[in-house]
């Protein structure tokens, strides 16, 4: 493909600097700003990403804050997953789901405190609705897009590094909760989350002033452990069966057919918008769902738009992410199947544009 053209619409990042000079061979377009998609190669990235620690630039997962009385309660209007039991310093995965139960996003929330959340949102254009939302209902709570920009730390490595800078109480963070670390006279929440199963971080940078500064400090201290500039990696991500939103679902999809049921409790998440559309989808159970897939053979090509799935002549699903994973020497995919044909084990046809490839549907995903 060409260049993107930059222009004042496509933002850069408070880390495009460090990117550069880290000589970024490809970008995305992810909520109107630049997320990087290969360093050296996606290959090379890859491996990389597994043995060592990775500095991503992944500003583009905006915040959208909410401040004020009736934070809490917006919060639990967007999702499916109830939040009473939630504290401050504690992160969810939340499907957040319109009036149809139909997924318009996928983000972290992030509680810090009961009067004040940040939602670190996947490529859609969420923070419109949560104005409507809290401006039609008229709920005391300030909506906006605050200057914080997340940067993941990734990798086995990512421990030692993190705590070179921010110090060894980094290591006791656990799984999806968060700390405020202080960072040259900033304090700034660091999590242990992350675009990735190699374990890390996420720090979310409170100031674009901070972005170069903190970049570099991670850059000198990991000299010896190897640390590069990395990004989500796209043969990582397919192993781990990480979604991505506007790919493996859009606003079609139930969080049930994304799989996300484990992040939903609709029976109890009093006052979420898509309540009534979900317990009535509910019911009857989703007919189609994500699903892991090996495409047997050589490597597949790029998927740049959904492949057709089929079983004796008729469509059953598409595979909507596909690549040659290096680590298991074959094609590991996602794709949304129908309930004919998702259990274990099921051999389809995907078609593919180099033809059709014999697949199988996977017990669950490689790792
Ligand atoms: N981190 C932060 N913001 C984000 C992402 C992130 N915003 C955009 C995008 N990623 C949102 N999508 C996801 C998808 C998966 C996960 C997080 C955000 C994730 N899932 C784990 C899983 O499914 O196994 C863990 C979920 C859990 O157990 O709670 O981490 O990456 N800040």
């Amino acid at each position: 493909m060409a260049l993107i053209s930059p222009s004042r619409r496509l933002r850069r990042t408070p880390f495009s600097e460090g990117v550069e000079a880290a000589g970024v061979k490809g970008y995305t377009v992810y909520n109107r700003m630049l997320l990087p998609t290969v360093f050296e190669s996606i290959e090379a990235d890859y491996h990389h990403l597994k043995r060592a620690v990775q500095v991503w630039d992944v500003a583009c997962e905006r915040q959208i804050e909410l401040r004020g009385p009736d934070a809490a309660r917006l919060m639990q209007m967007l999702t499916p997953r109830d939040l009473r039991g939630m504290l401050p310093g504690q992160c969810y995965y939340v499907p957040i789901v319109d009036e149809t139960g139909g997924m318009l996003n996928d983000p972290v929330a992030v509680k810090l405190a009961e009067d004040r959340w940040w939602i670190s949102i996947a490529d859609s254009d969420l923070l419109l609705w949560v104005k409507a939302i809290a401006h039609g209902w008229r709920l005391d709570v300030l909506v906006d897009e605050p200057d914080v920009s997340p940067l993941a730390v990734q990798g086995p490595k990512a421990d030692d590094l993190m705590a070179r800078v921010f110090g060894d109480r980094v290591r006791d963070i656990r799984f999806f909760r968060f700390g405020m670390f202080n960072f040259e006279g900033r304090d700034l929440a660091v999590a242990r989350s992350g675009y990735s199963k190699q374990g890390g971080f996420e720090i979310y940078v409170d100031g674009s002033d901070m972005g170069m500064p903190l970049w570099n400090a991670l850059f000198s201290a990991g000299e010896d452990l190897d640390v590069r500039a990395g990004c989500p990696n796209l043969i990582e991500r397919i192993e781990s069966g990480l979604l991505s939103y506007g790919n493996d679902m859009t606003d079609d999809n139930t969080p049930h057919e994304c799989g996300l049921g484990r992040f939903c409790n609709t029976h109890t998440a009093i006052g979420c918008i898509g309540r009534d559309a979900l317990l009535r989808v509910a019911k009857e159970g989703p007919v189609q769902q994500i699903r892991a897939i090996e495409i047997v053979g050589d490597a597949v090509p790029p998927c740049h738009h959904a492949w057709n799935c089929f079983a004796g002549g008729k469509r059953v699903g598409q595979v909507t992410s596909a690549t040659w994973s290096p680590d298991f020497e074959t094609n590991v995919a996602i794709g949304m199947i129908r309930l004919s044909h998702w259990d274990a084990g099921t051999s389809i046809e995907v078609e593919t544009p180099d033809g059709m490839r014999r697949a199988t549907v996977q017990e669950k995903f490689w790792n």
